[in-house]
């Protein structure tokens, strides 16, 4: 059974990764808008993935006894300005969620939760995976410069197939 100040942080993250999702599917919509059909799939795959990561604590705190809350959407900020900007913000957020992972991480070691500690792992994995990911695309868009975007476009979601490259890899 949970207790309630882990419950309370497992819900605050379910709205964490509600918003994490409808950030991305902001940034994949202006994208689309803007003729960049390549990233705008890949955010929209990122915006799908974000929202099993809220199912994924919902289902959670049901399971341990808890009540998920399902969050208001809150909407995300303005449009971009670039593509550039735009990743600064992906890997921005990822920090800011991974930091926000592993305060439960500390919570859980504090309230001697050592169940909710070990399935939070994946969660810590995954962040790894998502900064690095947000990191890796960043590094294309400095190479790039201000050069054109366009075969950047093309190539991002072959990015997306070597994420599950090096996954399988590591694991
Ligand atoms: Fe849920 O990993 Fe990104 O935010």
């Amino acid at each position: 059974m949970l207790n309630k100040k882990i419950e309370k942080a497992l819900n605050e993250q379910v709205e964490k990764e509600g918003y994490s999702s409808a950030l991305y599917l902001a940034m994949a919509s202006w994208a689309e808008v803007k003729g960049m059909a390549g990233i705008a799939s890949w955010l929209y795959v990122q915006s799908d993935e974000e929202r099993l990561h809220m199912l994924k604590f919902i289902r959670y705190i049901n399971e341990r006894g808890g009540k998920a809350i399902v969050p208001a959407l809150r909407q995300p900020g303005k449009d971009q300005s670039n593509v550039k900007k735009m990743f600064e913000e992906v890997l921005k957020h990822e920090q800011f969620i991974s930091a926000s992972i592993n305060e439960i991480v500390a919570l859980c070691v504090a309230e001697r939760d050592y169940t909710t500690q070990h399935w939070i792992q994946w969660f810590v994995n995954e962040q790894i995976e998502e900064e690095a990911n947000a990191t890796k695309i960043l590094d294309k868009l400095n190479l790039i410069g201000d050069g054109n975007l366009y075969l950047f476009d093309r190539d991002i979601m072959s990015l997306r197939a070597a994420e599950g490259a090096d996954a399988a890899v590591a694991t």
